[in-house]
């Protein structure tokens, strides 16, 4: 994949389209990608609902998440869904629901921490949540080994959350949004995010 294209282009997951392209009806707080998006309408509707069909995935395993907590994984969705500036990120995943990941995405310190703020009193059994569920019921269930507990003792730091939580799917960063050298999970306007994988493509830092 040459440099122009990566800065351009879908990774292939499970939901993705081939091609990034304009689709004007994403739905709420996946519509900042309206103009150009790795996903379809129907992939941001489901996006927002629980135990979508996306995954399967059950927010509310231990409990009902909190409404703020469950903001930021709606938005961290639509972010893995149409993002089209992943390219210097993906790289080919060893899962059976993919073909390629991304890996160490310099993820915005304000959405990293503003994330873990909303979550932190939340409760989770595990740190990975890409693996290790007990699925005998379609949805993801804590495993009999993995108790509920309080979020801040599965993520004492919202650094271990952010990277953890999807197997180092991003990194973390104590670069802010006005830096232009962080990807934004939560934006308004023109996608920012291209001039920062134009950065990373162009060599870094
Ligand atoms: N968001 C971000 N930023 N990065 C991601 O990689 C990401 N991935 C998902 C959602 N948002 C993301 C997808 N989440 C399973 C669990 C979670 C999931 C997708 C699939 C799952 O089926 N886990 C099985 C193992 C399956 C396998 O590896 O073959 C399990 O053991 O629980």
């Amino acid at each position: 994949v040459s440099a122009a294209d990566k800065l351009n282009m879908c990774m292939d997951g499970k939901h993705q389209i081939t091609e990034p392209r304009p689709e004007g009806q994403l739905y709420l707080q996946c519509s900042p990608w309206k103009d150009n998006a790795c996903c379809t309408a129907n992939t941001t509707e489901e996006a927002h609902q629980d135990n979508s069909y996306l995954y399967n995935f059950n927010w509310n395993h231990c409990g009902s998440m909190s409404e703020k907590c469950k903001q930021h994984f709606i938005q961290d969705t639509c972010f893995y869904e149409c993002s089209p500036h992943l390219g210097p990120w993906i790289q080919p995943a060893s899962e059976s629901w993919r073909k390629e990941r991304i890996v160490d995405v310099p993820l915005c310190l304000e959405d990293c921490t503003s994330w873990f703020e909303d979550c932190k009193n939340d409760f989770t059994c595990k740190e990975n949540w890409h693996k290790g569920w007990d699925w005998s019921t379609g949805i993801n269930r804590c495993p009999r080994d993995s108790r509920c507990r309080p979020w801040t003792e599965i993520f004492p730091s919202a650094q271990d959350m952010c990277e953890k939580i999807w197997s180092n799917s991003y990194k973390y960063t104590t670069l802010t949004k006005d830096s232009g050298r962080c990807m934004q999970m939560w934006f308004t306007g023109p996608n920012p995010n291209r001039k920062v994988a134009e950065y990373y493509l162009s060599g870094g830092p």
